[in-house]
């Protein structure tokens, strides 16, 4: 894309310039209502249906669309929300049927109501694109007079891509709160500032945008606006992490955010571009109140924070847990998000542990330093090993760590540290994502990423977990479609190229080499089955407490991946050092979890490179003597 991009207001203010806005305005219309929709965020094709009974897929409520609403709300518009992914995951549960019709019929009922309807699309990962252009297509089919106006992240990062594939008829970038209050006194001409934050195709075919203006007011009370939403449901069709399934799935829960932005600047990280350089706090009281009122209008008992930096102002954080404390003294809370681990002390983790947390993740990304430094994440290694130890005083917090694997140009032995600091620091779970390139990031600047080809959305969903929690690729519906659920390559085939390392013998990969992206697969494969399966905490630990919550752990992460023998074999394992499960479903367990390896030539061939099968002889496999003192 090459068009020229016009950003600055001083040009933009043209009398021509502001003419084709108003020519683009003439399509969106605020005074009858808005229409909020939240598209599907796991594809259709991929969505099974036992995963979904089990609640293994996310179910987040659309957050982003409430804090719109509640602006909406004070000009005087009526709004809704469509949750299309609520619908998604509803219909999954009933064997799937119908599953493409579910979407569209929520669209319907509301669509059918109104004449000259606000259509605003939240559009928020890269990977949902499929999505939300069939979502677009679909709206403009029952609609084609209407302009549809798309926000979010995603949006924020290609607004052109958007505009061009005929997507969206303007594009708001950054949080559109305050966008939104502009544009309506624009058309309304209550006001003659420009609203900031738009982009549009002129009539030459000329990409225009606003003011880029990031940041703005954070005290917004959303409270009022969770009526729009079926927020005492969420838990029915899904789950926020393996934190609240952990905690037991039929408990309801919600999201919350006290901060927007973060003090750090991570090359590959979207956040400070999107929401600017500084981090906003919202006042203590108005987080806490409204997590008061999730729990007493609607049952909410466990939370999960949305903020990027939730430590930031220690003593502020503090503070908040506090009066959580105090006010809401049996909620739990989990911050799947991560944190900053250079925020937290022993006074932080007491108060994290007295207001109700249950775990947390921490994001290192590396453990080079080299690579640290390069990405500027915030921390050293020998922090990571003291917030590590400290760890160790809350067996009651399951702490969970983020590496990111395949950075541009990472060499193996680079990747190679991250999974020795991922043995040597032993927190509960280490989570391996495989880099991916994001739009309006440092490192997608210099390096490149994905190009705007839609067969590029769909080779990238590979790494995806398809909603789920992040376990990187799994075999999907049957073994053949594992290599690539999208273009389902045969794993046979795959497991004949000899240039391919695969299970132990990953370590025979040369230091100095850039893995391949066929590669990285049996790299993530080994680092997770290892650090995770065969060297997890809970199997050598002496503390009850951090036993119990390593079963429930697997125990409900199992349930999103049904089909994962090493899972279940290691909870078989887990269950039976408890001690506290039935001689008979134990049995059971064992039984069934044979079946899965019988059926499957995939986990027989894994097996055999790592042994998962001593599990359910009560014995941990043992290491390659290559892996022993790494
Ligand atoms: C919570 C969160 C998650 C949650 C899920 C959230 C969800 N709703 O499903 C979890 C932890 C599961 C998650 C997972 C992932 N995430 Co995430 N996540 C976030 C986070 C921290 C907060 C999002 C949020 O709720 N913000 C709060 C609400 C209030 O804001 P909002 O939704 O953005 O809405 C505002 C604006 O966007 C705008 N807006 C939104 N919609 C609309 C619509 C219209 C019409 C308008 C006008 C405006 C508008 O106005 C709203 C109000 O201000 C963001 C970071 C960030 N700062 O955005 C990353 C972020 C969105 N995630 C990111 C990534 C990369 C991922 C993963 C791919 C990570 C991984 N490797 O697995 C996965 C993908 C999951 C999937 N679906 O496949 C990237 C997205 C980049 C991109 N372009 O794709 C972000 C930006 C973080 C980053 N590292 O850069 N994520
Ligand atoms: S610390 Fe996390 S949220 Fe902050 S910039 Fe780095 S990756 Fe992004």
């Amino acid at each position: 894309m090459s068009n020229q991009v016009i950003t600055v207001e001083s040009s933009f203010r043209s009398f021509s310039d502001e003419m084709e806005m108003r020519r683009c305005l003439k399509k969106i219309t605020l005074d009858e209502v808005a229409l909020l929709v939240h598209i599907p965020q796991i594809p259709l094709e991929l969505l099974d249906s036992e995963t979904a009974k089990n609640r293994g897929y996310l179910a987040y409520p659309p957050q982003g669309l409430l804090y719109l609403s509640s602006v909406f709300s004070s000009l005087g518009v009526e709004s809704h929300i469509v949750d299309l992914n609520f619908s998604t995951l509803r219909e999954a549960q009933n064997d799937c049927l119908g599953i493409d019709e579910a979407w569209k019929r929520s669209l319907d009922k509301v669509l059918s109501k109104y004449k000259t309807p606000f259509i605003g699309i939240s559009y928020m990962f890269d990977v949902t694109y499929p999505a939300l252009k069939s979502v677009s297509e679909y709206i403009r089919s029952k609609f084609p007079q209407a302009g549809i106006v798309v926000g979010g992240v995603a949006a924020s990062a290609d607004p052109e891509l958007l505009l061009r594939n005929h997507i969206a008829d303007l594009v708001f970038s950054h949080e559109g709160e305050e966008t939104i209050e502009q544009l309506y006194h624009y058309i309304q001409d209550t006001s003659s500032t420009l609203p900031s934050n738009l982009h549009f195709i002129d009539s030459k075919g000329k990409l225009i945008s606003t003011l880029d203006s990031p940041g703005g007011r954070v005290d917004y009370d959303i409270r009022p606006e969770y009526r729009k939403i079926k927020i005492d449901q969420y838990h029915e069709v899904g789950s926020l992490s393996n934190f609240s399934r952990m905690n037991g799935i039929d408990i309801p829960f919600a999201t919350i955010l006290s901060r927007r932005g973060c003090r750090a600047y991570c090359s590959f990280c979207g956040v400070r571009n999107f929401n600017g350089k500084s981090v906003r706090i919202r006042d203590t009281n108005e987080t806490v109140d409204e997590m008061k009122f999730l729990y007493d209008e609607y049952g909410i008992k466990h939370f999960d924070w949305l903020d990027d930096d939730l430590l930031f102002n220690r003593k502020d954080a503090v503070k908040m847990f506090r009066e959580i404390e105090k006010i809401l003294p049996d909620i739990t809370w989990a911050a799947n998000n991560g944190l900053i681990a250079a925020g937290i002390d022993s006074n932080m983790m007491d108060a994290m542990r007295d207001s109700g947390c249950i775990g947390f993740k921490i994001g290192l990304e590396s453990g080079n330093e080299k690579v640290l430094r390069e990405v500027h994440k915030p921390t050293t290694l020998s922090n990571f090993y003291k917030f590590s130890k400290l760890c160790k005083g809350y067996p009651e917090i399951f702490v969970a760590v983020n590496f990111i694997l395949g950075f541009p140009e990472e060499s193996f032995y680079q990747m190679m540290d991250s999974f020795k600091a991922a043995l040597k620091a032993k927190l509960d779970w280490n989570n391996f994502y495989m880099y991916q390139p994001l739009k309006s990031t440092e490192m997608y600047t210099i390096f490149g990423g994905v190009s705007s080809d839609e067969d590029d959305y769909k080779d990238e969903l590979f790494f995806q977990s398809h909603g789920k929690e992040n376990q990187g690729p799994e075999p999907v519906k049957d073994d053949i479609t594992y290599i690539n659920p999208i273009r389902g390559g045969s794993f046979s085939e795959y497991l004949n190229d000899s240039s391919i390392y695969t299970g132990y013998d990953i370590i025979k990969i040369s230091e100095n080499s850039v893995p391949s992206k066929s590669q990285m697969k049996e790299i993530w494969f080994t680092f997770n089955c290892v650090s995770n399966f065969l060297k997890m905490p809970a199997l050598y630990t002496d503390s009850e407490i951090q036993l119990d919550i390593g079963v429930s752990w697997i125990e409900e992460l199992s349930k999103a991946y049904p089909k994962d023998f090493s899972m279940s074999s290691l909870l078989y394992y887990l269950k039976w050092k408890q001690s506290k499960t039935s001689l008979v479903e134990l049995e059971e367990l064992r039984e069934s979890s044979l079946e899965q390896l019988k059926s499957s030539e995939y986990w027989k061939m894994r097996d055999q490179q790592f042994g998962f099968s001593m599990f359910l002889e009560r014995k941990i496999p043992e290491l390659d003597p290559r892996f022993i003192n790494l």
